[in-house]
């Protein structure tokens, strides 16, 4: 995609967007192949890459944070808002910590929205994410989501409970769910730097949450990752990251037959 869409166009586009996200469940069910993607955070890169290998899977999950922070946010939000409607069930754009008003205020969404378009349109952003989906379920065995495991959180049906459509998520697991961290060095939970009702969360509490809901692997997002990928506790957490304005090298991860492959972005 070249110049960016005007207004109007740019309009439709996220109101459509948005009642495709309204029409999800907050658990999306996935089945196959599939390509997983990071924090974008406006690199159109790898976007663009990304949603070029996505020809070669049945489905592309992207994990959350499309803006913010980085140099083409609206270019990355539009041809990742355009290939969803295009095509609703080849691609999964879950919501991010920065798919919230008070966190995309701050960072660069709104000021970039309102130096090329309007107040309108940046209302419209808001409502598309906040009726973003939380997490996906793939082969019933793979849990993606933004952040991680809550404090509270015991199975997955808390999670199809979520309520939809707050700018700013207020349900404390739905919160921690797209802040939270994963850390080998805390056993059950920890205060997050990131501020408060955040957790760090550790073994114990990653363990129990997929053998209790029969999973696996829970596949992530949220910390930048030098190589753009980090496998953790015994390989049954996948952290992902995926924007190259960080210094680090952006990747994706292939999920086929069992298997975990990573590929670069760069
Ligand atoms: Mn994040």
């Amino acid at each position: 995609m070249g110049g960016l869409l005007d207004e109007r166009e740019l309009m439709r586009l996220v109101k459509r967007a948005s009642e495709i996200f309204e029409s999800e469940p907050q658990v999306l069910e996935v089945e196959g192949e599939c390509i997983i993607v990071g924090d974008v955070h406006g690199d159109k890169e790898s976007v663009v890459k990304a949603l070029e290998l996505s020809g070669q899977v049945r489905t592309s999950i992207f994990l959350g944070d499309y803006v913010d922070r980085g140099p083409h946010q609206l270019e990355s939000i539009s041809m990742l808002l355009s290939a969803k409607v295009e095509n609703p069930s080849k691609l999964v754009l879950l919501r991010g910590n920065h798919e919230s008003r008070s966190i995309n205020l701050y960072y660069g969404f709104y000021d970039v929205v309102l130096s090329r378009y309007s107040q309108a349109l940046y209302e419209l952003f808001v409502e598309a994410f906040s009726n973003m989906p939380v997490c996906t379920l793939l082969n019933g065995k793979i849990l993606c989501l933004h952040g991680g495991i809550a404090e509270g959180l015991e199975s997955v049906e808390q999670l199809r409970v979520l309520p939809k459509g707050d700018d700013d998520p207020t349900n404390p697991i739905y919160v921690q769910v797209l802040w939270n961290d994963p850390d080998e060095s805390v056993e059950s939970f920890a205060p997050s730097y990131r501020g408060p009702g955040i957790r760090f969360f550790g073994a114990s509490v990653l363990e129990n949450f997929l053998r209790k809901n029969g999973l696996t692997t829970l596949v992530r997002a949220h910390e930048p990752q030098p190589e753009g990928f980090r496998l953790m506790f015994r390989n049954k957490l996948l952290s992902l990251f995926s924007c190259r304005y960080y210094g680090i090298r952006p990747a994706a991860a292939l999920l086929k037959e069992g298997d975990i492959k990573i590929l670069s972005l760069e």
